[in-house]
């Protein structure tokens, strides 16, 4: 039997790492009556942090899901790792839910992954409740936690309980929507908060509100039945309080969950349907629309797809259409899902969450049902390591296992450098390959090398150049004969290839073939058909294997335009490979001629580190050829510096910060663009690509 939508609520637990999150979600669990024992990430025994990784590293590395019933209400809780470099589980388990819940530890208070887990929440349109965690640790100013959370995120942060003591002598929390008669021992009066608290509620009922400014104070049922809405349209985010360790705040905080979470219905659900845009209505009659938010891989059931339903009903044993078969694909067993645990069920309905084991045609992203939900867009890796198995042998396991790890992990990408014949993979961050390396270790049982971490560097041409290639050979009965002759410019990044090739600039413009992958334009200006047309696949195929392998460095090219204006042929010797090669000769030639340069990788960081050590953290920068691009606080004691660096300087940088700030400091970043590497630096580069081809 399906579940009846109107009760569910999805849930992530978002926010910083340690900032309590598993451990509040194992107490939530317990509150409920859903699990036996006291589950603790300490001791190893915890629900969601049961994967033996975790276990080992003693901190969520996967976004765990858990159900549990309160109130009438069936909750999912997805368990997201609050690590940057695990974003990723976050970004997807976002997609399954209508409620973020953003963990805030109430001793250090807002870092880079609070902001990341805010705006992520927001992209992926779901409501926001902040749960102040730890509240029984010394040293809290919680008026100026609150203080920081409203100036941060808005206004609209408002505490819906505060805590009675604080530290050590936290021993219960007090309602500020119902405020109870005895308000002893509270932090700070919950009174005036009530009020904002209602202001920010009616704020989505306009009746409510006439009525409020005419003197009417609304009923406290009016305003918990208010309560999602306003969460939902973002005039309300709740903070709640919570010591997990203590037990503190867990029961009062499902209560709050029950009233504040947003419901299946609260979110609207695009999708397009043969091109249309269509929306989704959360129905279990309707036709299926469910997508893949999670791929995990398990050494005993294997393949494991966490699916959201979002109309229509899933049914065991069903054959589904997917946008990435052709044909139906056979779904098996569904699982309800309880951390490690799993239990087979009949069917899922709309806004039910269920995982499908061995079924290979599901990927991270897949939709099921007829109409195609948006993709989920995880953020580009930066970070690569040539990787090769220790022992000898190994290479089909070690690509096996990569796959796999690449499935379950849509921030690890994989590919094989033509070029060195390597592996390469890519990940977030020099910890998060780290944290992959130890995974392939344990689980797989491949051990790997890697070397240094490889940039993506690229070549191109700083001015033009003019220059020709004549490519001829006499070997034995027929020859080989072909002469090309052309020109390269830079072609800058993001210009329209058509308005470039223009008339005024090419007066003899017969052809132009864009890619724009590498943003490489090339034109074919030849006049008299000194060149026959027959020969202009050739040419095209000569320089694209130029682009790949690159002329100074061995790195791909990109930002050039090439034209081909003049050359010769044989009428018995020349032939498709003859102008193949000639192309790709005649390419090196002007690149050479054209002040070829190195572009390098150029990333955005925020860096979030104690006040007192933004000094050494921005010296340390401009050491690094690092600019800084501003500077944040948000209360407290700790600083975000934003700055864009040459990604060649950050790769091994969590270490480096880590030493800085005595491991308090944290960062994230992303993809900025390319830009040009210094000359000192580039001849750096191309003498190890020398070095490298010489030992070839
Ligand atoms: N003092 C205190 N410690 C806590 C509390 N909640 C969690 N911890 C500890 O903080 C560490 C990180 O907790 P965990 O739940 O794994 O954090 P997560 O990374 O956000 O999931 C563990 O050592 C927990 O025992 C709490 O309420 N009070
Ligand atoms: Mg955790």
């Amino acid at each position: 039997m399906v579940k009846n939508v109107a009760d569910i609520r999805n849930i992530a637990i978002c926010g910083h790492g340690s900032a309590g999150k598993t451990t509040l979600v194992d107490q939530l669990l317990v509150e409920a009556g859903a699990v036996k024992g006291n589950p603790s990430v300490d001791a190893g025994t915890s629900v969601c942090d049961f994967d033996e990784e975790e276990k080992h590293h003693k901190h969520s590395i996967e976004a765990a899901l858990v159900h549990l019933d309160h109130a009438g209400r069936h909750f999912n809780l997805l368990d997201t790792p609050g690590y940057p470099d695990l974003v990723g589980q976050m970004i997807g388990a976002l997609r399954a839910v209508e409620t973020a819940l953003i963990a805030v530890d109430a001793h250090s208070g807002i870092k880079v992954n609070t902001r990341r887990a805010w705006a992520e929440a927001g992209r992926a349109g779901c409501g926001r409740i902040i749960v102040l965690t730890k509240l029984d640790t010394d040293n809290i100013d919680f008026a100026g936690l609150v203080a920081s959370l409203k100036e941060t995120f808005g206004n609209g942060c408002i505490p819906l309980n505060v805590p009675v003591g604080l530290g050590e002598s936290i021993s219960g929390v007090v309602n500020t929507l119902t405020i109870p008669a005895n308000i002893d021992g509270a932090v700070v009066d919950p009174r005036p908060i009530h009020e904002s608290l209602v202001e920010s509620i009616i704020e989505v009922d306009e009746e409510l509100m006439e009525r409020y400014f005419a003197g009417e104070m609304p009923s406290d049922e009016e305003l918990s039945q208010l309560m999602a809405g306003a969460v939902a349209a973002g005039t309300l985010t709740p903070i709640v309080c919570v010591s997990a360790k203590k037990h503190v705040g867990i029961a009062e905080l499902l209560d709050l969950l029950t009233i504040a979470a947003l419901p299946p219905s609260a979110v609207v659900r695009r999708a397009t349907l043969n091109g249309d845009e269509v929306t989704l209505k959360p129905d279990a009659s309707a036709p299926l629309a469910a997508q893949v938010f999670k791929t995990r891989i398990d050494p005993f059931v294997q393949r494991l797809s966490f699916l959201r339903v979002f109309a229509g009903t899933l049914k065991r044993d069903a054959t589904v259409h997917t946008a990435d078969a052709r044909k139906g694909v056979k779904l098996g067993a569904l699982l309800e899902v309880q951390g490690g645990a799993t239990q087979p069920v009949d069917d899922a309905g709309p806004g039910e969450i269920v995982a499908v084991a061995k079924c290979e045609d599901l990927h991270t992203g897949t939709t099921v049902g007829d109409v195609q939900l948006p993709p989920i867009t995880f953020p580009t890796p930066m970070v690569g390591l040539a990787v090769a198995p220790k022992n000898r042998g190994d290479e089909a396991k070690l690509s096996g296992a990569l796959h796999k790890i690449t499935e379950e992990d849509r921030t690890i990408h994989l590919e094989h450098d033509p070029e060195t014949k390597e592996m390469v993979i890519t990940g977030m961050s020099e910890l998060h390959l780290l944290l992959t390396k130890e995974k392939l270790k344990r689980r797989d049982h491949v051990e790997i090398e890697t070397h240094e971490p490889k940039i993506p560097y690229r070549e191109t041409v700083q001015i033009d150049a003019d220059g020709s290639y004549r490519h001829k050979k006499q070997s034995g009965g027929s020859g080989q004969f072909a002469e090309i002759h052309a020109r390269i410019y830079p072609f800058p990044e993001g210009a329209d290839p058509e308005q470039y090739a223009s008339k005024t600039r090419f007066p003899q413009l017969k052809n132009l073939h864009y890619h724009k992958a590498a943003n490489f334009l090339w034109v074919d200006t030849v006049v008299g058909g000194t060149i026959p047309g027959n020969f202009m696949p050739a040419i095209e195929k000569g320089f694209l294997e130029r682009l790949k392998t690159g002329v100074i460095a061995g790195y791909p090219v990109q930002n050039v335009c090439v034209e081909v204006y003049y050359g010769k042929d044989h009428p018995v010797d020349s032939n498709e490979t003859a102008f193949r090669i000639a192309a790709s000769k005649v390419f090196a030639e002007i690149f050479k001629k054209a002040k070829p340069a190195l572009l390098e990788p150029v990333v955005n960081v925020h860096i979030n580190v104690p006040a007192d050590k933004v000094g050494d953290v921005s010296s340390d920068l401009a050491g690094r050829r690092g600019q800084m691009v501003g500077m944040e606080s948000f209360g407290g004691s700790m600083t975000t510096v934003e700055a864009k660096i040459p990604l060649a300087e950050v790769t091994t940088y969590a270490r480096i910060l880590s030493s800085m700030t005595g491991g308090q400091g944290s960062f994230t970043m992303e993809f900025s663009h390319y830009d040009v590497v210094p000359g000192n630096i580039q001849q750096e580069v191309m003498s190890k690509a020398k070095l490298k081809e010489e030992e070839d």
